[in-house]
C-alpha cells in the first residue's frame, strides 16, 4: 500500500500533467489560427506525451495498490501573442513542472517510499529534456529575430515531430 502524503502528491501531479496537455493544445490551436502548422505540430505532440507523462503516473497508483483522485483541470491560458513569447512560457511552465517532480522526489525520501523515489527519476529526466528543448527553440527565435523566412523553416522542422509513446518500462 502506498503512503498516503506520496499518494496526494501523485495524484496531483496527474492533474499538473493533463492540464500541460491543456496548455499545449490551446497553444497548438493559436498555432493553427496563426498558420504556423509545424509550431502547431510540435505542441500537439507534446500535449499527448502530456498525456502519456499523467498516465503513467496514473497506473504507478494502481500498481501500488493506492487510489487514483483525478481532480478537476482548470481552463487553460490563452495569452498568446507570437512564438517566442509562447515558447518562453513553455519554458516556464516546464520549470514549474521540474519544481513539482523535486517535490515529489523529495516527500517520497521524506517518507521512505523508496519505490517512488526511485520511479520519479524517469521524470526528472524527463523534465531535463523538456526544459531543454524549449529553451532550444527560444534561442533560435531570438537568433532570427523577424526573419521570416528562418521563421518558415523553423516551422518546417518543428513540422517534422512525431508522436512516440512514453512508457515507463
Ligand atoms: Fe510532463 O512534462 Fe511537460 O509539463
Amino acid at each position: 500500500m502506498i503512503n498516503e502524503k506520496v499518494q496526494n502528491v501523485l495524484n496531483s501531479q496527474i492533474n499538473k500533467e493533463f492540464y500541460s496537455a491543456y496548455l499545449y493544445l490551446a497553444m497548438s490551436a493559436f498555432f493553427d489560427e496563426i498558420g504556423l502548422y509545424g509550431f502547431s505540430n510540435w505542441t500537439k505532440v507534446q500535449a499527448r506525451e502530456e498525456v502519456d507523462h499523467g498516465m503513467i503516473l496514473f497506473d504507478y497508483i494502481i500498481e501500488r495498490d493506492g487510489t487514483v483522485n483525478l481532480e478537476q483541470i482548470n481552463s487553460p491560458d490563452r495569452e498568446f501573442h507570437n512564438p517566442l513569447q509562447v515558447f518562453e512560457k513553455i519554458l516556464e511552465h516546464e520549470k514549474f513542472v521540474t519544481e513539482s517532480i523535486n517535490c515529489v522526489a523529495s516527500m517520497s525520501e521524506d517518507e521512505c517510499d523508496l519505490a517512488t523515489r526511485h520511479f520519479i527519476n524517469w521524470y526528472i529526466s524527463e523534465q531535463v529534456e523538456e526544459e531543454a528543448n524549449a529553451r532550444d527553440v527560444i534561442t533560435k527565435l531570438k537568433m532570427f529575430g523577424d526573419d521570416k523566412a528562418s521563421l518558415y523553416h523553423l516551422d518546417q522542422d518543428l513540422g517534422k515531430r512525431e508522436y512516440k509513446a512514453h512508457t515507463y518500462k
